[in-house]
């Protein structure tokens, strides 16, 4: 036991009433909604980089935490490990994700950093053993250190793609070995700064064969959870390849791997790119392409991914509710890819903003429960499409613009205008939310 935490109690649910800033109001994982724990329909994870790794730099200041586990030795690694599965236990986190980079010191060679990699990998395995966390998600960072800064698999340089399979590899069989239920690619720099060095053609092709060989290892391992790419419009690169959900259709569908990898929507990051969050997620389950999501939101004033807590229910139901008309989690989970602002140095701050963001997405997903289960709206949406139900518009789709034509004109077809009714979907929506 390390004391970061001392006098810090396992959080529990207390209902809506409590008083206790160290318990839940919302969150009971083991109340049955719609037929499943609430702890299985949310999955919630928490995010080792921001919450142990993460020293509160911003653009203009460096660090501003002090934790006594910061620091390149192996010792200080597990120390971090012994802090983060003590969180896991306080806050009742069904799940964890890491990268490598955050788990573990750089070596000087890649083989040091594997060795690194591994020795902590096994320290994560035998924690694992003992305490109930499970990991949601692992992945690579192929951002952070200057080898990566023109990109890794889309580099002009094929030592740099060399070194980004190696690492994806150790990732992957890390990920594997300790049971992850995904494995995620995020290619903060899988772009460009500018189109004037850029060979577009090239980069997407080596961006394509290298998912090709993720997906081939990932079959040689058998490893059988989903592979995941996260979308981001932009930073740190200008412009990033996986700019969004459609973007990533596209290129799955390019090389043939639709049925292979699966997306990781992040709210930030679908703010970024000028969408909604559940306008992705939305499209990503028309898409059969939905995997999991990162339940972080950015200021909107900034326009930075600045990676909050979340804290609007409104917001949050809305992307909980197309979670699930798609069917809710399979492999995926709800990851808080969320940093404490700065200024916040107290493990108490830590703790209190998980709580809160478990609450909140509580709140979102009872509402969105409600909503479904009262049915108005989906009767209202089934309705608006009945037209498509008659044998005639069923065998209209099988026909061509000609025989339609005909038909327009034989039958005297004139279409009228019906109320799309948004203001009382959105009056039937506050009623629940
Ligand atoms: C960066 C981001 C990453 C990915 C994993 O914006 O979201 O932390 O979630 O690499
Ligand atoms: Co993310």
């Amino acid at each position: 036991m390390t004391d970061f935490f001392k006098g810090i109690p396992e959080i529990r649910y207390e209902g809506p009433d409590s008083g206790n800033e160290f318990a839940f109001r919302h969150y009971n994982p083991d109340e049955m909604v719609m037929g499943k724990r609430m702890e299985d329909h949310l999955r919630f994870a928490v995010a080792y980089w921001h919450s142990f790794a993460w020293p509160g730099g911003d653009p203009f200041g460096g660090q501003t935490f002090e934790r006594p586990w910061f620091g390149d030795t192996m010792d200080l690694a597990k120390m971090k490990a012994d802090v983060a599965f003590e969180m896991f236990d306080i806050l009742g986190a069904p799940f964890f994700c890491f990268h490598d980079a955050d788990v573990r010191p750089e070596g000087a060679t890649f083989a040091e950093s594997l060795r690194n990699l591994e020795e902590i990998v096994d320290y994560f395995a035998a924690k694992m053993e003992t305490h109930s966390t499970r990991l949601l998600w692992g992945t690579a960072n192929l951002f952070s250190h200057r080898r990566f800064m023109s990109g890794a698999a889309t580099n002009p340089d094929p030592e740099v793609f060399a070194y980004a399979a190696a690492t994806v590899k150790s990732c992957m069989d890390a990920t594997h070995k300790l049971g992850g239920q995904n494995y995620v690619l995020w290619g903060g720099r899988e772009g460009y700064e500018t189109l004037l060095n850029t060979d577009l053609k090239r980069e997407a092709e080596q961006a394509g064969r290298f998912l090709e060989m993720v997906v081939e290892y990932k079959h040689k391992i058998g490893f059988k959870g989903a592979i995941l790419i996260e979308p981001k419009p932009q930073e740190p690169s200008k412009h990033q390849y996986d700019y969004d959900v459609a973007t990533v259709y596209g290129f799955l569908k390019r090389f043939g791997l639709e049925g292979e990898v699966k997306v990781n929507i992040e709210q930030g990051h679908a703010i970024l790119a000028g969408h909604s969050f559940e306008h992705e997620i939305a499209l990503a389950a028309s898409l059969d392409l939905f995997g999991s999501i990162d339940m972080n939101r950015n200021d909107y004033q900034s326009g930075w991914d600045t990676d909050q807590f979340p804290d609007n229910v409104p917001e949050m139901a809305r992307a909980y509710y197309e979670i699930l008309r798609a069917g809710g989690f399979t492999t995926g989970g709800t990851n808080f890819d969320a940093k404490l602002r700065r200024q916040s140095l107290d493990p108490d701050d830590l703790i209190l903003a998980h709580v809160g963001a478990m609450d909140v997405c509580a709140r979102a997903l009872k509402a969105a429960v409600a909503l479904l289960e009262d049915g108005a709206l989906e009767r209202a949406r089934e309705a608006r499409y009945a037209g498509w139900d008659t044998t005639d518009s069923k065998a209209m789709l099988g026909s061509g613009l000609a025989e339609i034509a005909g038909q327009v004109l034989s039958k005297g077809i004139n279409p009228q205008p019906r109320s799309g009714r948004q203001e009382r979907l959105e009056n039937l929506w506050n009623q629940f939310v």
